[in-house]
């Protein structure tokens, strides 16, 4: 079975309401569906989303990327030949969620191929995640209420809060509020998206040691090296590399540089390949990790669920899975839906991504 097709589609979709933290905000979902045919009549379907404040790719240079380097690198290969895949895919550096969204594409194709479930072939481990929920920038009233809104309709009890604003107190107040209002027993932790420094991170980190945080995330730029080391061995929690560790060398850079002492996941940016480097890397150091959200539609959430129910130690945290809800429309013909805090994985073979034709032809931005 041979690959013959490589299809990189924009789509934008608009947010009900954008996501606003430190390094940036998103008011459109403006995604690539990615679409690998092979010449069985199997088709593989993955989206990478643009992140440019975080690794530089734009929805043009994603749909360029697979256009013109990608898919004539891949074409004439199999889908069981991931290494191959890999192989040419690495020769160009950077893009990463274009080169996951290929991995994932292939991945739902092997599993359509073998008739059998793509989380079922990751590992198997559970066919559910607990949710976390990821709360942004807003004034505090507006951020309770939104957490208070998604635990009453969704039963979602774990929230990431986006802290990193300038004067760090306001950041401060804001989790004390959600704190107040959820109750103890709510899971809690903050992401600052590199917005303060080592210095501020620490006074902040001090002015919320009663509030029972489980996970402080990329509070300060791990460029600031030695102010990052100083900051995570001080931290009350572990100290969650994300946007600074987007490889698996970059994770060892990270973890033995002292700048990380637990690793975000994002299959958006390290597909399943390479996601499952990163856990092995995780579980044989001896380190926490966390299903990451790059701010996915329902196609990369189900992705990120498909990944993360698959492995013991991804689950065992709630994954970041419910941005999507926070967009006007999707591209499934079947919604995604979180019930007592919870989103399972699809039943069937591969990935269980069905595209709606109608939505793909009012969203996509290429016709
Ligand atoms: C997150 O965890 O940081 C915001 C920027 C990005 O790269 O991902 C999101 C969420
Ligand atoms: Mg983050």
């Amino acid at each position: 079975m041979k690959i013959v097709k490589v299809e990189a589609i924009p789509f934008a979709i608009p947010y009900k309401k954008p996501l606003r933290f430190a390094s940036g905000e998103v008011h459109t979902a403006d995604h690539v569906l990615v679409r690998v045919h092979t010449d069985e009549g199997l088709m593989g379907t993955a989206e990478a989303p643009p992140r440019p404040y975080t690794y530089g790719e734009t929805q043009e240079s994603i749909v360029a990327v697979i256009d013109k380097i990608f898919a004539p690198q891949i074409l004439g290969l199999t889908p069981l030949e991931r290494e191959a895949v890999h192989d040419k895919l690495d020769r160009t550096v950077g893009n990463p969620t274009a080169k996951a969204a290929v991995d994932m594409a292939l991945w739902d194709i092997l599993g359509q191929a073998a008739g059998m479930p793509v989380s079922g072939l990751l590992g198997g481990f559970t066919d559910r995640m607990r949710v976390s929920h990821m709360v942004g920038f807003a004034p505090t009233d507006e951020m309770v209420a939104e957490a208070l809104r998604v635990r009453d309709t969704y039963g979602i009890t774990t929230f990431k809060v986006k802290v990193g604003r300038q004067p760090y107190r306001a950041d401060v107040d804001a989790c004390r509020a959600l704190r107040e209002a959820l109750g103890p027993d709510a899971g809690l932790y903050i992401d600052g998206n590199r917005g303060w420094s080592a210095s501020e991170s620490a006074r902040a980190l001090r002015e919320m040691a009663d509030l029972g945080l489980t996970f402080a995330e990329e509070l300060c730029p791990a460029d600031d090296v030695l102010g990052r080391r100083w900051l995570v061995a001080q931290s009350p929690v572990p100290f969650i590399a994300d946007e600074s560790a987007t490889r698996a060398a970059e994770v060892t850079r990270e973890l033995l540089g002292g700048s990380a002492t637990a690793i975000s996941i994002k299959t958006a940016r390290t597909g399943f390949t390479a996601s499952q480097r990163v856990l092995h890397q995780c579980e044989g150091l001896g380190v926490e990790v966390v299903m990451g959200n790059q701010i996915d539609g329902q196609i990369g959430t189900l992705c990120a669920v498909a990944f993360g129910a698959a492995h013991r130690t991804a689950s065992r945290h709630a994954g970041e899975l419910s941005n999507f809800l926070d967009m006007a429309d999707d591209l499934l013909a079947e919604p995604l839906t979180i019930e007592d805090g919870t989103l399972r994985i699809r039943e069937g073979a591969g990935l269980g991504i069905d595209v709606d034709p109608g939505k793909l032809a009012r969203y996509r931005q290429d016709r």
